[in-house]
């Protein structure tokens, strides 16, 4: 199982997209185990997108993420991180795919609705940065047993 830290961006809570993105995460069979609404400070921001310092898009990305509250969250499953990259498309939503959550809801560069970890080493990192350890909640969905067989949990 992995886990990855997933942003709703102030884009998708603006536009009342929240729930129909978070549908399709649920739909797929990704399991919630930790979430907060709030809105971002630019300490935490900066921290974020430390490896995005100095990039021409940096200061307009930390001032649009900051603009309006997100909802921030961690999903568990299966290759979880792949997953929700795959999920979400390409970065610029005229760049993505349709099928995806950045082409279908999307036709920006920066407000692409949704931030998504990248690696195993930035999904530790980030869910450091948001979260304490007692935040994230160990459950069983009711339905968990029809998600994976045997084969798929190793
Ligand atoms: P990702 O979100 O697909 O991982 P990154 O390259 O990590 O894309 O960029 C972080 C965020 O910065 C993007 O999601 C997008 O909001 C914004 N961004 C990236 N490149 C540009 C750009 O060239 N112009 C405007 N915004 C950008
Ligand atoms: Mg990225």
């Amino acid at each position: 199982m992995e886990r990855t830290l997933i942003i709703l961006k102030p884009d998708a809570v603006q536009r009342g997209l929240m729930g129909r993105i978070l549908t399709r995460f649920e739909a797929k069979g990704l399991k919630m185990v930790a979430a907060r609404f709030e809105r971002l400070g630019e300490d935490r921001l900066s921290q974020h997108y430390k490896d995005h310092e100095g990039k021409p898009f940096y200061a307009g990305l930390v001032r649009f993420m900051g603009e309006s509250p997100v909802l921030v969250m961690v999903l568990e499953g299966v290759e979880a991180i792949a997953t929700c990259r795959k999920m979400m498309g390409a970065t610029f939503g005229r760049d993505a795919e349709s099928g995806t959550i950045r082409g279908d809801f999307g036709i920006s560069r920066s407000y692409n609705l949704v931030h998504g970890s990248d690696s195993p080493e930035a999904a530790e990192r980030e869910i450091g940065l948001f979260f304490d350890a007692n935040e994230i909640v160990e459950w069983q969905p009711a339905g968990h047993a029809w998600v994976y067989d045997a084969e798929d949990l190793g």
